[in-house]
């Protein structure tokens, strides 16, 4: 595919991985726990939380929204990027042209099987790129890597792609989700290396600080 110049990564490739991460060509698995079963009798896509009323979608009532094609790359944590996946899939501003949210709603839970969950902003969540797949690179995706439905970020780590994805839920407070309560950052901009929460009590600690010196500064 061209990826590669003699033994060093094409240039124009290598711009597009970010800091820390390396290149690989398969698709790695990465799930915590085990692949859930798809029953369509009994899966449902559900927005509820600061909404002024709950949505929800029927396995049969999803499958007739309207989808769109995209290509984004996607980069773990754990520090493996895979470029260019064609996503096939309903892009989220088909769901929320869908729901009336409540003016305070700045932050939206992710709910995932099995029992996975993940923060993300409002404003993060209706970004560029952003679906709930139910095809990569021309096929229906395979159940370990989210299949029936999946959601896909391309612009954060991959775990905020929540896999088996089941719903939104509104919210006015960034709760954090699975990953994040277990010491993974809130946002996760690969390009900022948001990998640890510890890195945003950092950040944290210097607004503090710097707040605390402006206020002693003479007037
Ligand atoms: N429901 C669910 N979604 C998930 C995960 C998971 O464990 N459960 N793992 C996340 C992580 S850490 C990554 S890197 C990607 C991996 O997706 P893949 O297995 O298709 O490569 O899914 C994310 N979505
Ligand atoms: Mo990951």
């Amino acid at each position: 595919m061209g990826l590669w110049k003699g033994k060093d990564l094409d240039p124009e490739i290598a711009k597009r991985i970010p800091p820390g991460q390396y290149l690989t060509q398969k698709w790695p698995v990465l799930t915590y726990g085990a692949t859930p079963r798809f029953d369509p009798r009994r899966w449902s896509f559900r927005c509820f939380g600061l909404a002024e009323e709950e949505v929800a979608w029927t396995w049969e009532e999803f499958l007739a929204l309207p989808r769109v094609e995209t290509v984004s790359d996607a980069h773990c944590v754990t520090k493996w990027s895979r470029l260019d996946i064609r996503w096939e899939g309903v892009p989220i501003g088909e769901i929320m042209t869908r729901i009336r949210l409540k003016p305070e709603v700045n932050f939206v839970m992710v709910h995932a099987d099995p029992e996975y969950t993940t923060n993300i902003t409002l404003e993060d969540l209706l970004s560029d790129g952003a679906l709930l797949a139910l095809k990569a690179d021309g096929k229906p995706l395979e159940p370990d890597h989210g299949g029936p439905c999946r959601l896909v970020i391309p612009h954060l780590y991959f775990w905020k792609s929540a896999k088996w994805v089941r719903g939104f839920e509104f919210m006015d407070v960034n709760a954090p989700g699975f990953w994040e309560v277990n010491g993974y950052h809130l946002r996760a901009d690969p390009w900022q290396e948001e990998r640890y929460s510890g890195q945003e009590t950092h950040a944290m600690q210097r607004m503090r600080t710097e707040a605390a010196r402006k206020l002693r500064e003479p007037r």
